[in-house]
């Protein structure tokens, strides 16, 4: 407690001392960083600035895209090691200006949290421990489940920033709290995952598709290489989106289904999130078995679907946690998804897909 009390103070202190001052503008991995553990409270404290956030470049914004997926450009890219072994369980993100006042959610547009030393489930890829959007406060899983981080782990904190104002935003902190269970806390919690599936995967180039006029369908195939339950399901669409279904491809029975809100128009508000308990009936998932995710689009004036996404992210229990594989850090796929890939100078005219 006191140690996040003289962390708030040395922040503002610093701020206050150099008014005239403008903070740097943060790019890529050169921003300031702290990271702090609260071993009472078993917090572990990452701050990112004070930042100036220059206003967004509207050459780079495509209509029913995001910024980040369409320009592959992320604005922080910070490293750190992570502190104390544990599981981590829930997170809460604020932002501050310089006089310590907290600025609205949507001043930042995207945050992921990776984890490099670990893959993902289906894909060599670095695990994306959290990805915060415009709209996430905070989350939390019970103490009886927890995501397993060693001391050590290596880390990042990729942030897109969100100015949608002509003018500078200057002195931004980002705080992410985030309160884990001590590796040594009993009974030991479930072990949890990320779960991730995307219907057209390009690492590092942008998961966007177009579909055909009024909307239609896009799946992909998958198995995975250790079994596991989910113990919830969430989704990522773009407007026009109607739903994800995960299915079981030689029964055809459907796992899982979150749906879109959308409004009357097909615009998405957000994505239901499908929870089914930690000890409940979620579905689970076995290896050499196939799976397919759907993503179904519906645009009801009937035009074509243009930059369209369908994600199923998760939260998946392993049955034994020995089997997960071995990241292979010298993949062109995993270096690329990490780093982006430069934009053509000029973009094709979005055609349409097969
Ligand atoms: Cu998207």
């Amino acid at each position: 407690m006191r140690r996040v009390t003289w962390l708030t103070a040395t922040a503002g202190t610093i701020l206050f001392a150099t008014p005239a001052i403008a903070a740097p503008l943060c790019k890529g991995a050169d921003a300031p960083m702290h990271v702090k553990v609260d071993a009472r409270r078993h917090d572990i404290i990452v701050t990112v600035g004070p930042c100036r956030i220059a206003p967004m470049d509207i050459s780079m914004s495509m209509p029913g895209m995001m910024g980040s997926e369409a320009s592959g450009v992320v604005d922080i890219k910070t490293r750190f090691l992570w502190p104390v072994s544990g599981y981590m369980r829930s997170f809460t993100l604020t932002l501050f200006d310089s006089t310590s006042k907290v600025l609205p959610q949507n001043t930042m547009h995207h945050l992921e949290l990776v984890n490099f030393d670990r893959r993902q489930l289906l894909y060599n890829l670095a695990e994306r421990v959290l990805g915060i959007g415009e709209e996430t406060a905070g989350a939390a899983v019970p103490k009886s489940v927890g995501v397993p981080l060693d001391a050590g782990t290596h880390m990042g904190l990729y942030i897109m920033w969100n100015n949608e104002t002509d003018t500078d935003i200057d002195g931004v902190t980002l705080e992410l709290r985030m309160r884990y269970s001590p590796a040594n806390m009993t009974p030991r919690p479930l072990e949890v995952l990320p779960f991730k599936v995307d219907v057209n995967l390009h690492p590092g180039l942008g998961d966007a598709f177009n579909l055909a006029k009024g909307g239609g369908e896009r799946s992909t195939e998958f198995s995975v290489p250790v079994g596991g339950r989910l113990i919830g399901v969430g989704g990522h669409l773009h407007d026009f989106g109607k739903e994800l279904r995960l299915e079981d491809v030689a029964s055809g029975k459907v796992l899982a289904r979150v749906r879109a809100l959308r409004r009357p128009d097909g615009t998405v508000i957000g994505v239901r999130h499908q929870l089914f308990g930690i000890w409940g009936r979620g579905p689970r998932l076995l290896p050499g078995r196939q799976y397919r995710l759907v993503a179904v689009y519906e645009d009801p004036k009937g035009a074509e679907v243009m930059a369209a996404m369908g994600v199923m992210g998760g939260i998946f229990a392993p049955d034994d946690m020995r089997k997960w594989p071995a990241v292979d850090k010298s993949d062109p796929g995993y270096i690329r998804d990490l780093e982006g890939a430069p934009l053509p100078a000029r973009q094709p005219a979005p055609g349409k897909m097969p």
